[in-house]
């Protein structure tokens, strides 16, 4: 074992004595529902459960919709969501016994977290973002570091500690292994983006011990014909200008809010657009759109008119793999015009061109 590995499992393993001895219940927190946080969430469970914390006193708690399909085939073949509740039905339960775990995130102001935030004092953090965390004490672990991926800091604190065997027997949920690998591969694009030595040892150490066929049920994915649909909408409804692109995805239910982002991810590779904006209209009253830009050097200008126009339904920041910028808006209409077929070709037009305007527009260039 490296010194620095002892000394952060010695901080570890100092912080779960004390949740013990206090009989504490430990609150993790995963603020989205993608594979490396879902994976991490449930990583740690394993490792706190065999460090001694009972099973009654560890709960997983989650923000947000699983989004894309991946998330949900996840969830769906683990049956996870028996195993993890939503933060924002639990947080009017919560109480003084309560401490809290954050894997794969860090801030305790992010708005995912709903009326949590701002009000979690995390006692632990496993995280491999680069975002503002709590300051480390005696009595925390805050564990924040640069690697591709959070599940890579939590397959080496489960090596270090030799939990790495999963059995049925006492319990253990045996499908980690391949939550792990999954979460892996996603957040570092198949071992290509950020990728560090210690991820890419950690990626084969866990797929070695994962079960292949779920693997490749799990990492095959079909569109849906809704998706497909929309995305031809979107490819007829895009006006390009210059480097910039906006495409109309248009009449949306909530359900698919999601396929905004993943189109303007599409939109933003395609050969010479350095901006994508998506955006459609959703059947809860909401205008969404995403922006992607892989200009970095507009995140000033971006922010400054965006905010200024769209208040704080907008937000902006840089990918998690520092390769692009990404944003979006969610900005409630009132009324649920597109609902009328009639008028409907109109309003997405007339939205179209409030879209150009301000994107096309002088303000933004
Ligand atoms: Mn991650």
């Amino acid at each position: 074992m490296s010194n620095v590995m002892s000394e952060i499992l010695a901080q570890l393993l100092k912080v779960v004595e004390k949740i013990k001895a206090d009989s504490k219940v430990i609150n993790i927190i995963a603020n989205h529902l993608d594979p490396d946080s879902i994976a991490s969430a449930f990583a740690l469970k394993h490792l706190l459960r065999h460090l001694g914390i009972p099973n009654a006193r560890i709960r997983i708690l989650y923000c947000g919709v699983p989004g894309e399909k991946q998330n949900e085939m996840i969830i769906q073949r683990f049956s996870l969501f028996q195993h993890m509740l939503p933060l924002d039905e639990f947080w009017p339960k919560i109480n003084g016994n309560d401490v809290f775990a954050f894997v794969d995130c860090s801030n305790p102001n992010d708005g995912r977290l709903g009326a949590a935030a701002g009000k979690i004092n995390p006692i632990i953090v496993v995280d491999h973002h680069q975002n503002p965390a709590p300051i480390e004490t005696e009595d925390n672990f805050i564990w924040v570091e640069t690697y591709g991926a959070c599940s890579t800091m939590l397959t080496k604190l489960l090596n270090e500690v030799g939990l790495m065997t999963f059995k049925k027997e006492v319990g253990d949920d045996l499908f980690v292994t391949l939550l792990l690998t999954l979460g892996i591969y996603s957040d570092t694009h198949g071992l290509l983006a950020n990728v560090t030595d210690d991820d890419s040892t950690s990626y084969f150490n866990v797929l070695s011990l994962s079960d292949k066929q779920a693997l490749r049920n799990l990492t095959n994915i079909q569109d849906s014909r809704v998706y497909v649909e929309t995305e031809n909408y979107a490819r007829n409804h895009c006006i390009i200008d210059g480097l910039r692109l906006v495409a109309c995805a248009g009449y949306l239910p909530s359900t698919r809010k999601v396929y905004v982002a993943k189109l303007a991810n599409m939109m933003s590779n395609w050969d010479g657009i350095t901006v994508a904006v998506v955006f459609a209209i959703i059947d809860d009253c909401n205008l969404v759109f995403s922006i992607r830009s892989t200009d970095s050097g507009l995140q000033a200008t971006l922010n400054d008119v965006l905010q200024r126009k769209f208040k704080n339904s907008f937000g902006l920041k840089m990918s998690d793999d520092n390769l692009r910028l990404e944003g979006g808006a969610q900005i409630h209409l009132g009324i649920d015009l597109a609902a009328d077929e009639k008028v409907r070709d109109q309003y997405l037009e007339l939205v179209t061109g409030y879209m150009r305007n301000i994107f096309f527009g002088n303000d933004l260039r």
